[in-house]
């Protein structure tokens, strides 16, 4: 008699639905393009990215490596891998995890992380969200990630014959026609001197690895975005405990933009964003 094995998921995360996916990728769409108009940033990444313009950079991010399609934006909660080990096991059978599928939750937007690899919105978890959270916010970074020797060029998106539909929708390249306008301040500032420098270590401990991928360079995976922020979460707490004196800040319109170094950026927002979302399992 043949036994069956249930089919286990390849992981668990918030899912957005569809109307949101597109709202969040045009929200995105524009911060990136406010940060590509702060001409120091231009500047920086397209010497991490093989890009010669900044429409070009704008087209690098893109959904083309997800399974699905990318249509459906989510932030992964767990990491499963069908049942890999014994703590995918545990956290499948979670009673916690269990009575929470199908269930909505609030996903808070606190800001954004840009970097030669993956472009990524940050998130801060809530008390509940947190019970479900099952990523390693410690995960050693890949050593491409944390010693780059030499700026990482990617290859160029080499413009193909022509696009299909689903090229050109903005989930999958990210793309903006959007005209150029300039408008920031510069301010260079010591950490030590900052009154509120909370604001540039949002999230630290659980959850910090919280993120929703929009868009990855060609041949970057998904997963790199997470190790990315570790990266950066990293680099914030250098930065506060003065390790680093001082770090190239611009203000822009309802958010700061700010260099950690290596082609890795992240943006603050003023106010945060507020999303409804699904939690649920994703089989593949
Ligand atoms: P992401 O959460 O940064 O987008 C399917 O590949 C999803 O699972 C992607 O959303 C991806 O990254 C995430 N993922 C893939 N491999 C992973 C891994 N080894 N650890 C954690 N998350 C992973």
């Amino acid at each position: 008699v043949k036994s069956y094995q249930p089919v286990q998921p390849l992981y668990y995360g918030w899912f957005l639905n569809e109307a949101d996916s597109w709202k969040l990728c045009d929200i995105a769409k524009s911060w990136l393009q406010a940060a590509i108009n702060v001409e120091q940033f231009y500047k920086d990444l397209s010497h991490h990215i093989d890009v010669v313009s900044p429409e070009e950079l704008l087209r690098t991010y893109s959904r083309q490596t997800y399974r699905d399609g990318g249509s459906i934006l989510h932030c992964t909660a767990n990491f499963t891998a069908r049942g890999k080990d014994e703590s995918s096991r545990e956290y499948i059978n979670n009673p916690i995890v269990k009575s929470a599928m199908g269930k909505c939750f609030p996903l808070h937007v606190i800001g954004f992380i840009i970097t030669p690899r993956t472009f990524g919105v940050r998130l801060r978890l809530t008390v509940n969200q947190l019970d479900l959270w099952g990523q390693d916010d410690t995960e050693t970074v890949p050593s491409i990630i944390s010693h780059p020797h030499e700026p990482k060029k990617h290859k160029r998106n080499e413009p193909t014959e022509k696009k299909t539909d689903k090229e050109n929708d903005i989930r999958y390249s990210l793309f903006s026609t959007t005209p150029l306008h300039s408008s920031c301040t510069v301010t260079i500032t010591q950490l030590n001197s900052l009154s509120q420098a909370d604001q540039f270590h949002p999230t630290s401990g659980k959850g910090s690895r919280a993120h929703i991928t929009m868009g990855c360079a060609p041949g970057v995976k998904p997963v790199t975005t997470g190790f990315d922020l570790i990266d950066i979460v990293r680099r914030e707490k250098e930065a506060q405990s003065s390790l680093t004196d001082v770090l190239e800040t611009f203000t822009l319109p309802g958010g700061t933009l700010r260099n950690y170094g290596e082609g890795s950026w992240a943006l603050y927002l003023d106010k945060e964003l507020q999303i409804s979302s699904l939690f649920s399992a994703y089989y593949g």
